[in-house]
């Protein structure tokens, strides 16, 4: 009898509680809902008080690639054919002049990539255009030994890259398989890029030592074609390689594109441009559109995020690759200039360089820059 009573008086008291929260359920939401708002303004304090936008390092001459090594200083080259070592606090060394080097239009010093057992080799890639012996133009990349902040021991491991004052691509960095991929340009000749046999307008696919990786679509070098002038590339969590790459400029600008790189495929320049579609072409998974320039001349991923610099769009360009449409968002719009490079460090946040003194921008008298950002703080 005892129990009983006390079941009644739990079930009455339960319903008490329902009745009351249904009753004064307003009061609850308004209290949830305030409650969340003070908390959605907290973290947007929070946001604006740890936005960190760092200068690293500054008075620099078009810097086009970093190269993080193991203890977190970074390797920078200057298009005019300096590498330059910069340390955590933002000093600078210059380690090495390549000589070789030909800064001319958009070519000179580009690409930079340290071996996946740099540890151990001390092998740095670079990636540069030089003139022949009858002063033609090509690109080429060297394997060297860092040590002591010297480099030496320069190994040619993929010579003859047709080069021009403009497109000579000139990206390069290890993929999760360990080959080493090159981004080249058309060298100002289209036809170039549909050719299997031409190095020009692709992206290579290339042991250490420089020769064909076991496994590409043609037996040679080339890893995907019919490309323009990439100079992007970058792979996601999955492995899937992203590539940015500039499209048609001059009178016909805009139409820059985002493509997912697949063995063997052709990107379709200079047949289709933009959103053109055709049989056996890839067309972009993104583009600027016609009207608009981004002029990509970076790609670096982090979680969802393609992250890419922009010349002539004066921005750093978010694409969120797992969305469907992708979209693309620009932050910094004019702030910082041209933006060419953007890697990831060690410690998770973006670097970029700046581009101004590349013949086309408008120069802060501190400019060029290598300034640090936190993605999450976009
Ligand atoms: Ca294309």
């Amino acid at each position: 009898m005892k129990k009983l009573f006390i079941i009644i008086l739990v079930l009455i008291f339960i319903s008490l509680i329902v009745l009351f929260k249904e009753k004064y359920y307003y009061l609850f939401s308004i209290f949830n809902r305030e409650s969340a708002n003070l908390t959605k303004e907290k973290s947007q304090i929070e946001r604006k008080e740890s936005q960190e936008i760092t200068v690293i390092a500054d008075h620099l001459d078009t810097p086009w690639g970093i190269a993080f090594l193991p203890d977190g200083s970074m390797l920078v080259t200057e298009r005019k054919g300096a590498l330059l070592h910069i340390d955590r606090n933002g000093d600078s060394t210059l380690v090495a002049e390549i000589q070789d080097a030909k800064e001319v239009g958009e070519g000179g010093l580009l690409g930079i990539a340290l071996h996946p057992e740099f540890t151990s080799n001390k092998y740095v890639y670079l990636y540069y255009t030089y003139s022949s012996s009858v002063n033609n133009t090509f690109n080429r990349v060297v394997r060297m030994e860092y040590g002591d902040n010297q480099l030496r021991n320069q190994k040619i491991i993929v010579d003859q890259i047709p080069g021009a004052p403009n497109h000579n691509g000139g990206r390069i960095a290890f993929g999760p398989d360990k080959f080493l991929y090159i981004t080249t340009g058309d060298a100002q000749d289209p036809s170039l890029a549909q050719s299997k046999e031409s190095l020009a307008g692709k992206i290579l696919r290339v042991t250490d030592e420089g020769e064909p990786a076991p496994g590409n679509p043609f037996g040679n070098r080339v890893f995907s074609y019919g490309h323009r002038n990439p100079q992007g590339i970058a792979w996601d969590r999955n492995g899937n390689l992203w590539s940015t790459e500039h499209g048609p400029s001059g009178l016909q600008s805009g139409n820059d594109e985002i493509n997912r790189i697949d063995p063997g495929k052709n990107y379709g320049w200079p047949i289709i441009q933009g959103t053109d579609k055709r049989e056996n072409m890839v067309t972009p998974v993104a583009t600027s559109g016609k009207t608009v320039t981004w002029a990509p001349a970076s790609a670096a991923i982090v979680g969802e995020s393609l992250f890419f610099g922009g010349l002539r769009g004066q921005s750093l360009y978010e694409a969120k690759i797992t969305a469907n449409p992708i979209s693309v968002i620009a932050h910094f719009k004019g702030k910082f200039g041209r933006i060419r490079d953007v890697v990831v460090g060690p410690d998770g946040y973006l670097y970029i360089t700046t581009s101004n003194r590349d013949g086309r921008g408008s120069p802060a008298a501190d400019d060029d820059k290598i300034i640090r950002i936190h993605p999450q703080k976009l």
